[in-house]
């Protein structure tokens, strides 16, 4: 069933997250999808994946815990990627005729966690060049503004490329290498020159950004809340296999994929238009 005509998603929405590179789009998941997903996460988390990162240092409060690719062990994930209307609103937001499923990422920071998640954008991890890339960040649990991800109006416009950093605190650099990539500015020591957009979240809620919107985010300020958050990343036609010198993240191999390729292949999907 096609979900275009029931889409949670207005022209106005669609022009907001081509101006500011990020939207919230509310209640556009159902209590069953949240219910469903939020179980798979639990799951994951009991038995994580063979890219599982934790980024909470022994014996410090809390637990950053970041795992990858849980569309290919949970069957609620899959039917997510496949079946909701995440692939439909993905298509409009990025203008696209074809949608490709690259990964999904999880992130939970559980109730007293004091790791930020540091200023970065999502593109120059990726060995993706193209303008259609879109990532859905989907709370399992009720978030509030001082624990949500910030993102910096506007700033996927920028032309800017920063260079990745590992999410650990103190975090090092990738060893990647590409001519456009500069650090990232001092984001905090420079707040009064930007506009940043967070927002107060009910599970159901989604916020769509593009891949070069800059974002950061705070620790879990909340002693009693779990900040469960499943991003998964969407792209589109004009998106190309590129070339990058040296580590990416996620470090999904096995697709065969050369520089040039457009991405669709078994690793990486083609959702849209359904098969
Ligand atoms: O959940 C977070 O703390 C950050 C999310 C993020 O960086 C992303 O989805 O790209």
């Amino acid at each position: 069933m096609s979900h275009e005509a029931t889409l949670p998603l207005t022209d106005e929405d669609i022009a907001h997250y081509r101006e500011d590179g990020a939207i919230c789009i509310r209640q556009a998941f159902s209590p069953e999808w949240i219910a469903r997903l939020g179980a798979a996460i639990d799951a994951d988390m009991r038995a994580p994946g063979p890219m599982v990162r934790i980024n909470t240092p022994k014996g410090q409060p809390g637990l950053f815990f970041v795992d990858f690719q849980l569309w290919q062990r949970h069957e609620a994930c899959r039917y997510f990627v496949f079946d909701s209307p995440a692939a439909d609103i993905a298509a409009r937001l990025m203008g696209a005729r074809e949608v490709i499923y690259y990964h999904d990422h999880l992130l939970v920071k559980e109730p007293g966690t004091e790791e930020r998640t540091p200023w970065h954008h999502d593109q120059p991890y990726y060995p993706i060049d193209g303008e259609q890339i879109v990532s859905l960040w989907l709370p399992l649990d009720p978030v509030s503004r001082d624990t949500c991800v910030e993102y910096v109006r506007g700033s996927h416009r920028w032309g800017r490329w920063f260079a990745p950093k590992f999410f650990r605190q103190g975090g090092v650099n990738l060893q990647v290498q590409d001519a456009r990539f500069e650090e990232v500015p001092d984001i905090d020591a420079e707040r009064s020159s930007h506009t940043f957009l967070s927002w107060d979240m009910q599970p159901g809620d989604v916020i769509a950004f593009h891949a070069l919107t800059l974002h950061g985010a705070p620790g879990n300020r909340s002693s009693t809340r779990r900040r469960r958050a499943w991003a998964t990343r969407w792209c589109g036609e004009d998106t190309r296999y590129a070339v990058r010198a040296g580590q990416i993240s996620p470090p999904i191999e096995g697709h065969g994929l050369q520089p040039g390729d457009g991405l669709a292949c078994a690793t990486f999907p083609r959702v849209r238009p359904r098969g």
